[in-house]
């Protein structure tokens, strides 16, 4: 009974000072956001080795057809929930099990051509991946 008081009281300027740090994170993370977009931005379509990446989301690959170079290395994003993989037709290529919100990798044939490749978990989930 006699607790009850002196817990409310400890509590409140605990909940001051959270108050406080919620509003000061969110100020310098606001301010660093903004500040550090342009920069990217700037830098990424500026290098001319800019990763290529493939997305796998909402069981689908995207872009659906990709174009890179020989022996190019491509970033694979799984944005799903489950498990995918990039896996050439005839196996050129293939990046094992990606689980969902990871990401791996795969690298582009060095001869030139057209590779379809499947998710082999999920056959009917297609791309093609262009080397030229
Ligand atoms: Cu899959």
């Amino acid at each position: 009974m006699m607790t009850l008081p002196t817990a409310t009281i400890r509590l409140r300027p605990t909940a001051v000072l959270l108050t406080m740090l919620v509003a000061v994170l969110g100020l310098v993370l606001g301010c660093g956001g903004g500040a550090g977009s342009p920069a990217g931005d700037g830098g990424g379509p500026a290098a001319p080795g800019a990763t290529d990446t493939i997305v796998m989301k909402s069981f689908t690959f995207t872009p659906a057809t990709l174009t890179v170079a020989p022996g190019a290395k491509i970033m694979v994003v799984n944005q799903d929930q489950a498990p995918h993989t990039v896996t050439a037709n005839d196996k050129s290529f293939d990046s094992g099990n990606i689980s969902g919100g990871q990401r791996g990798a795969v690298t582009a044939p060095t001869k030139p051509g057209s590779y379809p490749y499947i998710c082999t978990i999920h056959q009917y989930m297609t791309g093609t991946l262009i080397v030229r």
